[in-house]
């Protein structure tokens, strides 16, 4: 029996030396070790021992078992480290490899302007609204002075649907629906796409931008009309000359439009920015206000035309055909 166990101490022992991973040696120490494993085997022959042998065997036997228990132990923590060495070097970050290119979105010029205007009139205590780009004849001209029979009707070629609905063709008619659900004092802008029947060009597009500026107070005039204006100019384009002209539009009276002075190269020319005015009595009738009792101003202006002066844009195509190569520049 002493031959066997010395014999089955040797097998195990080369066998843990060999055993290729933690798996197989978890399988080793139950084939050697476990209760049905192959020393429980041998000894269950002690029983034929006599009085003297077994004490000798079963020292022998516990032996084997300690030594089989360490050399396990050392071969499961060099296993271990072997494992997690791999696992490293599998794992290890070459920071000189090339990074993942990640695509960075950009503000449009467009929406570029229309923020940086925003901004100026929120500061002044203005509310930003929107409205539908689909609207309703009323919305559009009746309630904005521009009765079916006026020349304005003429003047700007607009969209319609089959339905008699139309694409709007300035943003006053989120003013309309601002004024019929809320009650003066207020200071409000709007922007959003208008739409109108037009050739393109380099300067022109069926659909552009627009921005709106309305305030309604019991005592505003002329005088806050240009002064709010004169701020806002200077806020967006610096401190530059400013020209007042006379001018009409069916839903201000008086009305006029602002030009500033634009310095450039060949000396300079006066640039036509907005247009603006007192709103029309008629117009505060339509939407229920007392034009006795209420005065207001309002002004709109081109987004596009702004842009492109702020980002020195020639061609009005460019900032709709989604070209990537003029968009990255911004
Ligand atoms: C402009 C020029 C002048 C204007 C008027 C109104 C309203 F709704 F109050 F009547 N909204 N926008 C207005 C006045 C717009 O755009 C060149």
């Amino acid at each position: 029996m002493k031959d066997q166990l010395n014999q089955l101490h040797q097998e195990a022992r080369l066998a843990i030396t060999e055993a290729p991973d933690l798996e197989a040696l978890e399988a080793l120490r139950i084939e050697y070790m476990g209760k049905k494993g192959k020393l429980s085997a041998i000894l269950g022959g002690m029983g034929k021992l006599s009085v003297e042998e077994r004490p000798v065997i079963g020292a022998l036997a516990n032996q084997i078992k300690n030594e089989f228990e360490e050399q396990l132990q050392e071969r499961k923590a060099a296993l271990e480290e072997a494992k997690l060495s791999v696992q490293l070097a599998a794992e290890a970050i070459d920071v000189t490899m090339p990074g993942v290119y990640i695509p960075q979105g950009r503000v449009h010029p467009i929406l570029g302007t229309i923020d940086r205007i925003n901004d100026i009139f929120v500061g002044l205590g203005y509310s930003p609204a929107t409205g539908p780009e689909v609207e309703t004849e009323y919305y559009n001209f009746e309630a904005l002075n521009t009765p079916a029979d006026h020349p304005a009707r003429d003047m700007q070629d607009t969209l319609y649907l089959p339905n008699g609905q139309l694409l709007r063709t300035h943003t006053s008619s989120i003013q309309i629906r601002y004024m019929e659900e809320n009650e003066p004092p207020f200071r409000m802008i709007c922007s959003g796409r208008v739409f109108r029947r037009d050739a393109v060009d380099a300067s022109h597009y069926p659909i552009f931008h627009q921005l709106e500026v309305l305030a309604v107070d019991e005592d505003i005039t002329f005088t806050d009309l240009k002064g709010t204006l004169t701020v806002f100019l200077e806020e967006l384009l610096g401190e530059r000359p400013v020209r007042f002209r006379p001018s009409f539009f069916p839903f201000t009276e008086p009305s006029m439009e602002v030009d500033i002075w634009w310095e450039s190269k060949s000396g300079g020319r006066w640039l036509e920015v907005l247009g603006a005015g007192m709103v029309d009595p008629n117009v505060f009738k339509s939407v229920g206000y007392d034009p006795e009792k209420v005065q207001g101003f309002a002004a709109g202006l081109g987004i596009e035309r702004l842009a492109m002066l702020l980002y020195g844009i020639d061609d009005i195509r460019l900032l709709y055909n989604s070209d990537q190569r003029f968009l990255k520049q911004f």
